[in-house]
Formats: structure tokens, C-alpha cells, sequence
């Protein structure tokens, strides 16, 4: 299903008078609204293939209705929630869960609804059906050679359908490690990684990048390969120029100060992207914001401070995917809630006096640069959010059309009740 433009209209013209009382307050009283608004509209958060079914836990899995049967249908579905924030314009294709079969008509269909390809995602951390070998103890720091090739064959693999879509990254995020003292030596472990993630790393085309995605546990309990933002930063240096660290916020060790891994990882021009999401213990994979908000400002406020030092696009020099997926929401509202909590963040994050702050923190003046992060995070610039998708087009209020709409209802409709989304 589409939606059309005049339905947004419509939405928009009924919420347009509320709107404009909270939107005309925002303005006057925040600094630089109309560059903060255009920097919005330009912003753009990859949508992971993976999350357009209901999520499972590996205890069960409750699958909901209409979920996308196949590729297009994923594309379809985030079609729709661009059409809504015009904020979800790309997506992150995780390889073989989502086979590109005909990249042609797939680049169609994405063209058509203004949806562009990020990085790719290979998985060696399953085994597939048919393939000769198992990945039951790693894949790239596997003992046995054969296993390491055909996990660096996979990954040129997905490299090319990558290509052939119009991709410029790949996403390697391994779950090699161990599960018991003494089960791997961890320098060899290292060494074989490292050995395959340089074959990988030379079929990249000039223009591709590599993140290297770490995790501190699960589903290795006792050591992982790629543990922490150190060891992968480890990797990038030693691959080279076109090699960076990525960032998932559900993978560190608990209280991790994750905003100033950030930080240094800019500093040292290793930071490739992100994979957004929220935790209260793990790897949660919860609705981006939804649990510590203030977290997500913070971190958002480093990667502005970051990237203005650096002059780097924002938009465009990070790739800004979410990782997230629940398993009693309804998917595209999920996906939804996570997109305007990263948006609101990174309004919030472009609205600290940056200035004032460096001052504060020349003149060690503790209390007024907590007070001036705390102003901007208390700042509610959901109406300049907002404003930002009425300016483009979109709604001024996506979950509620998509419940006035009943998308949920018409996407069950078309494609039934036990359709099942490929991913987790
Ligand atoms: C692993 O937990 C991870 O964060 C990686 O990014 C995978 O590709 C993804 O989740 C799979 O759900
Ligand atoms: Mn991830």
C-alpha cells in the first residue's frame, strides 16, 4: 500500500492550528529554528530490514499480522513510514535474511519511494541451510581455514550485492569468541580475524567503507573477538583508511560511557555509524530513547560538537542506522517511536550553546555547563521536529495517521495474517 499525498494533507490541515500555538512558541524562544529545522529535514535514519517483522526473544516469538513476505515488501513498508517523518530514507539490507534477487527491480521500487541503500549486513553468525560448514565455533577466527574462507567468501559475497544496489558500506558484526576459559587462544583468535577481515577488506571498491561492529557479550559469554570499541578500533587502524569502528548502543558493558567513546572515536576519525537502539540490562534492542533519553542526548551532543569540529556532514559522513526491534509492538510504530526520539535528540543536541559550554569548560565552571546541557535537553523541540516534516511534506503527527489509517489493518489485508517476516 501507498499513501498519498492528499491523505497527509488532510492529517496535517486537521492538526495544523495545535501545531502552529507550540511551533510558534519553539521559535521564539529557540535560537537559530529555521537552520535547526532544515538540518532535520535533510537527516536521514536507516531502517534495518531485519525490524519490519515482530521481534523474538529466544524464548518465543509472537508474530504479528500483515508483515512483509519478502523483500519489496519490507521496502513497501518503509516506504510508508518515509512518507510519515520523511526521516527513514534508506535501509540497512542484512544478507541472506534479505536476498536482493533482482537488484534492478528492487533499486526500482526503492527509487520510487526515495529510499536509498546503507551499509549491508553479512551474518556469519548463523549457519544457513546448505552450507558446508558450521560456524558452531566462529567464522573469521575460526580454528579450521576452510571456515574462515567460507566466511570471507559470504562477505565478498554480500559486498557485490551490495554494489549492486548502490551500497557503499558493509556491516561485519561477528559473535566469534568463546564461551569457557580456555577455549581459544585470544592472539590467535585475533590474528585469524584480523587475517580475513584484510582479504574482506581488499574486495572493497574505492569507495565502499567497512564498519567493524563490536560487542562486549552475547552470544559468546566468556570472550568476544570483536569485545569492545578498543579491539575493534584495533582492527580499523590496522586495516586502513576505508575501515571504521560502529557503534551499537545495546553492546557495552553496563554504565559505559558511551558518549565519550563517541567522542574519541571522532577525534581519532574512526567513527563510521550507528546502530541505534535503547537497554536497560544488554543487548535489549528496545525503542531507541525509550528507556534513557538523556543517554541518546548526550551522545547525540558529542557527535555535533565531533563532527563541527571536523566540518563533517552530518548527514551524510555517518551512517545512522537503528538496530531495534521488539517483540509485543507493532513494528512500524516501533520503528516510528525510535526515528522521532533520534530526531528530537539530535534537535536537541544542535541547540547546546557550544560556545557557552567551552567557556564553562575553560573556566572550570562545572554548574554552568551542566546547566547549559540540561536547558537544551529540557527544551522540547518536538514542534520543531515536527515543523520539519510538515515543511517536507510529511506528517505532523505519523503514528497517529497510522492509527486514524488503520495501515496495520490494510497491510494485514494484503497480505494476510501468518505472513512472517525474515530476521530475528
Ligand atoms: C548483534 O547483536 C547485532 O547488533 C548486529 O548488528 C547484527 O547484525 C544484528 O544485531 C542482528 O540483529
Ligand atoms: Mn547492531
Amino acid at each position: 500500500m501507498r499513501i498519498n499525498k492528499k491523505q497527509i494533507e488532510e492529517h496535517n490541515n486537521k492538526l495544523l492550528s495545535k501545531h502552529q500555538v507550540t511551533f510558534e512558541f519553539a521559535q521564539n524562544t529557540i535560537p537559530n529554528a529555521s537552520a535547526i529545522i532544515q538540518q532535520l529535514i535533510d537527516f536521514t535514519i536507516a531502517i534495518p530490514s531485519w525490524a519490519l517483522g515482530t521481534g523474538g526473544t529466544r524464548f518465543g516469538r509472537f508474530s504479528g499480522t500483515g508483515e512483509p513476505g519478502n523483500l519489496e515488501q519490507k521496502i513497501e513498508d518503509i516506504g510508508l513510514l518515509h512518507a510519515l517523518n520523511n526521516s527513514s530514507g534508506a535501509i540497512s539490507l542484512h544478507i541472506p535474511w534479505d536476498i536482493p534477487e533482482n537488484p534492478e527491480a528492487i533499486k526500482n521500487l526503492a527509487a520510487e519511494l526515495h529510499i536509498q541503500f546503507d551499509a549491508v549486513n553479512s551474518n556469519t553468525f548463523q549457519d544457513q541451510k546448505n552450507q558446508p560448514l558450521s560456524y558452531k565455533y566462529g567464522s573469521l577466527q575460526h580454528v579450521d581455514s576452510a571456515v574462515r574462507k567460507q566466511a570471507i567468501q559470504h562477505n565478498i559475497e554480500v559486498i557485490k550485492q551490495g554494489e549492486s544496489l548502490g551500497s557503499k558500506a558493509i556491516t561485519v558484526w561477528l559473535s566469534d569468541g568463546s564461551n569457557f576459559p580456555g577455549q581459544l587462544n585470544f592472539r590467535r583468535a585475533f590474528e585469524n580475524t584480523l587475517e580475513g577481515l584484510q582479504e574482506i577488506y581488499a574486495a572493497l571498491p574505492p569507495d565502499w567503507k567497512i564498519f567493524i561492529e563490536y560487542k562486549a557479550f552475547e552470544p559468546n559469554f566468556y570472550s568476544m573477538t570483536v569485545g569492545d570499541w578498543g579491539q575493534s578500533l584495533l582492527y580499523a587502524n590496522k586495516l586502513g583508511p576505508q575501515a571504521f569502528t560502529l557503534v551499537d548502543l545495546g553492546h557495552h558493558l553496563p554504565n559505559a560511557n558511551i558518549e565519550q567513546i563517541v567522542s574519541l572515536l571522532l577525534m581519532e576519525k574512526k567513527l563510521g555509524g550507528f546502530h541505534f537502539n535503547d537497554s536497560k540490562y544488554g543487548d535489549d534492542d528496545l525503542t531507541v530513547g525509550s528507556i534513557n533519553p538523556y543517554q541518546l542526548f548526550l551522545i547525540f551532543n558529542e557527535l555535533v560538537e565531533g563532527m563541527n569540529a571536523r566540518n563533517m556532514n552530518h548527514t551524510r559522513d555517518l551512517a545512522w542506522m537503528i538496530d531495534a526491534s521488539h517483540n509485543i509492538k507493532d513494528p512500524l510504530e516501533d520503528l516510528l517511536q525510535s526515528v522521532e526520539a533520534i530526531m528530537i535528540s539530535y534537535a536537541q543536541a544542535l541547540l547546546v550553546n557550544q560556545q557557552g559550554l567551552a567557556e564553562a569548560q575553560t573556566n572550570n565552571d562545572v554548574v554552568g555547563a551542566q546547566e547549559i546541557l540540561q536547558h537544551a535537553f529540557r527544551n522540547d523541540v518536538r514542534a520543531l521536529v515536527a515543523e520539519a516534516r510538515l515543511r517536507a511534506g510529511a506528517a505532523l503527527d505519523p503514528i497517529q495517521f497510522y492509527r486514524d489509517h488503520q495501515i496495520r489493518a490494510q497491510l494485514t489485508k494484503e497480505r494476510g495474517s501468518d505472513t512472517k517476516a525474515t530476521g530475528l
